[in-house]
């Protein structure tokens, strides 16, 4: 990985003292690990820096410390605020309602790692890492912050989820480098990984089971189709269902519908290792990464896959 220069961030960071910290909709544990993180390091450095999400906080990494930070932007009680650092987030719609709270003339400080980020910043810190922790950690190293135990543990967090548990294509030996010096930093690595990848409901269990049950394959077995119905999706969280589709020998691309509402669709889409789906979902209007993405379509179910699967066949 080619690091950006850090000097730009840095020195966004030196000149405000009241920040507002925040990450895409739906947030996840790379998105708040960032956050937690940031908010660390700027406090360290004497600055006041507020989490304030676009959508109420859903405990998702409720065992880090640092977490009773975490707050829905509507919580802060204040607007206005004149320096953003928006993190984990490709686009500046995809912070909602965030938007409402900042200053018409305010400084944003992107930071993530996002393919097809629309550098909608003032400043954009964007490069091809894991995860946004971990472009916070060489952030954190070129400006000499000093990393403390937590900031190591909301880091590691972050780069766990975001590679899969150092699984997915964007894990490089710099990732494992990181990980290494966090974990000689105290992080305890079994509690995190259990915490992230161990820490299901039963009933989302079941809504798994659902959803496997539903797999069907597609293009000579090369695509794996899941469909879950509006009261599956009621069971819990359904983020990371669609991976199950890559279990099955062959598959290439994997596709789980989410029913929103009657004829209203949220897809995601994985692949192993070929196909880039963030092209895929883009040509529905949607976004992501080269493995994982996602769009939303309209239509019956099979008016959808079948949408879906002329375009991902053009790709194969
Ligand atoms: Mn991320």
């Amino acid at each position: 990985v080619d690091l950006p220069d850090f000097k730009e961030a840095e020195q966004f960071l030196a000149q405000g003292d009241d920040f507002l910290l925040t990450t895409h909709v739906n947030s996840d544990a790379d998105g708040l690990g960032s956050c937690m993180a940031l908010q660390g390091l700027l406090a360290h450095l004497g600055k006041k820096a507020s989490i304030g999400l676009p959508d109420p906080p859903q405990g998702q990494v409720d065992f880090l410390e640092g977490w009773s930070q975490v707050c829905h932007v509507e919580q802060l009680k204040r607007s206005g605020f004149s320096c953003a650092i928006v993190l984990d987030c490709p686009s500046l719609e995809r912070i909602g309602r965030v938007r409402d709270y900042l200053d018409a003339e305010a400084r944003i400080l992107n930071i993530d790692h996002h393919q097809g980020n629309e550098r909608f910043g003032t400043i954009n810190l964007v490069a091809d890492t894991s995860s946004t922790c971990e472009l916070i950690y060489h952030l954190a190293s070129a400006a000499g912050y000093l990393l403390e135990p937590v900031t190591a543990a909301q880091l590691y967090t972050g780069i766990l989820f975001d590679t899969g548990g150092f699984r997915f294509s964007l894990t490089t030996p710099t990732t494992f480098e990181v990980a290494a010096d966090l974990a000689r930093r105290g992080v305890r690595l079994d509690f995190i990984a259990d915490q992230l990848f161990g820490n299901k409901t039963l009933e989302e269990v079941k809504q798994l089971g659902k959803a496997i049950e539903s797999m069907e394959l597609h293009l000579g077995g090369r695509v794996a189709l899941m469909h879950l119905d509006q009261e599956a999706l009621r069971q819990g969280d359904s983020d990371e269902v669609v991976n199950y589709g890559l279990l099955v020998k062959g598959v290439e691309v994997a596709l789980l519908l989410k029913e929103q509402e009657s004829g209203k669709y949220r897809v995601s889409l994985r692949s192993r290792n070929r196909v880039d789906v963030s092209g895929i979902a883009a040509s529905f209007g949607g976004g992501g990464h080269a493995r994982a993405s996602g769009c939303r379509l309209e239509g019956t179910a099979a008016e959808v896959a079948e949408k879906l699967l002329a375009e991902i066949g053009k790709h194969l």
